[in-house]
């Protein structure tokens, strides 16, 4: 037997990834957590005798009986092998903890149910029909026997009313079947020694069916250990499968925009270069160099005028730049590198500074390959770290840790595999 804390790790690491399977991994502790004792568990309205036929088929008075709700809690006694586990009724005026003991205990820890149904009562109910086609249901896919005790025959006089009933039942629980029994009889007989008594009582013949039953549960165990093994490894390689192709998206998808970006800016460089070629070709000597005298300063020098020419020339590619910045997103600085003046805070200033009034910068910045590439370098900077391009990245980061995740719940599930296989 696996020991206790691998389904700790199982948890630990699955049900975060899988929190729909809290139920079947409580269930895949519980079938390793009593090998060699199978559980075998009552479901049923209260006061249909349920505690009482627990009592005739271990042969010993262990759980409480009565004529009011008396079994509350779950109530376990280990005898030949078994578990038996006394649960309280399952009644739609019931408070929430009877129900939730009860569906515990036919769910989550049973390997036998006993159905049972008061014969003085009729037919089943519309809610005991549903839980039976769910037992059933759930018996398909598990392996987990359910059998349908008709109880309390003995409260029934009319023998012919009696086979009425029991032919309702049969017709509502199609191939099931059904075992006639009165723990009333069957402790007449024994305290009595009537063997015929005993044998009407339809106890020996319901142990035996359970018997029979029991025999069945390691293999049926271990079906459903198996099941729901795979069922779950099955999900993470669906889950894992599923973020392998959201990760290869996100990351093609990452990789196209960065590519749009660097042609969409390569192309405004590109046309600089022709559109700043007339002012940049202006022969003889370059008169922006040449500075203004104190003389100058209220008029048009021809130095100031170059000098404004070179600036409307940049301007017009910095309208461009930035155009081509906005449709990427990268317009302003990460609030972390907010300065107080605000008109500081842009991507544009914070890559080209703030004016340009000389040919030799714009040769610089425009014509020399070596600067175009650091200019493009640094605009990429920006780009990466601006809003959509982070939470684009954040969201492969995340879809990392779930993938990350999962590969951790596949592990914690092999290991289990590992020790039952050394087993
Ligand atoms: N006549 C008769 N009474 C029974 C039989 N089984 C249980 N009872 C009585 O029905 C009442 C409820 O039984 P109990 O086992 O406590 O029902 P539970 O609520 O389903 O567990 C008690 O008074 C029992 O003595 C039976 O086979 N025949
Ligand atoms: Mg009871």
């Amino acid at each position: 037997m696996p020991p206790a804390d691998i389904f700790d790790r199982i948890e630990h690491d699955v049900l975060p990834v899988l929190p729909g399977r809290a139920h079947d991994l409580a269930r895949l502790r519980a079938l390793h957590a009593q090998a060699g004792l199978s559980t075998v568990t009552v479901i049923g309205k209260y006061n249909h005798g349920k505690s009482r036929l627990l009592n005739e088929l271990m042969g010993e008075d262990t759980f409480a009986v009565a004529d009011k709700r008396e079994t509350t809690g779950l109530n376990v006694h280990v005898k030949d092998s078994v578990r038996w586990l006394d649960a309280p009724g399952l009644d739609a005026d019931v408070g929430q903890d009877d129900d939730r003991f009860a569906r515990q205990a036919a769910w989550l820890q049973s390997d036998i149910r006993l159905f049972v149904h008061s014969a003085k009562e009729g037919e089943l109910d519309a809610q005991e029909r549903s839980l039976l086609q769910a037992l059933r249901a759930d018996a398909d896919s598990t392996r987990r026997q359910t059998l349908l005790v008709v109880s309390q025959v003995d409260q029934v006089a009319d023998g012919a009313q009696l086979q009425q009933v029991l032919g309702a039942i049969g017709r509502q629980a199609q191939g099931m079947a059904l075992n006639a029994a009165s723990s009333t009889r069957h402790r007449q007989g024994v305290d009595g020694g009537k063997k015929l008594l005993i044998e009407r009582s339809g106890i020996p013949a319901l142990r035996a069916a359970l018997d029979q039953a029991l025999r069945q549960v390691p293999q049926a165990r271990a079906h459903e250990s198996a099941q729901l093994k795979s069922a779950m490894h099955q999900e993470l390689l669906q889950r894992e499968a599923a973020l392998g192709k959201q990760n290869d998206e996100l990351l093609g998808l990452q990789a196209q925009q960065r590519r749009q970006f660097d042609q969409d800016l390569g192309a405004v460089f590109d046309k600089a270069r022709q559109d700043l070629a007339e002012v940049m070709a202006t022969p003889g000597p370059d008169l922006a160099l040449r500075p203004d005298t104190a003389h100058d300063k209220f008029r048009l020098t021809a130095g100031r005028m170059e000098r404004a020419r070179v600036q409307v020339a940049y301007s017009k590619v910095c309208i461009q730049l930035n155009a081509a910045l906005t449709r990427h997103g990268a317009i302003e600085l990460p609030t972390a590198q907010h300065t107080v003046a605000r008109s500081l805070n842009s991507v544009m200033v914070a890559v080209l500074g703030v004016s340009v009034k000389y040919r030799e910068d714009l040769r610089r910045m425009f014509y020399d390959d070596a600067g175009r590439e650091d200019l493009q370098r640094d605009f990429a900077r920006y780009y990466e770290i601006s809003a959509d391009r982070q939470a684009l990245a954040a969201r492969i980061a995340q879809v990392d840790g779930q993938r990350a995740a999962v590969r951790t719940a596949l592990q914690s599930l092999r290991a289990l595999q590992a020790l039952e296989d050394a087993a």
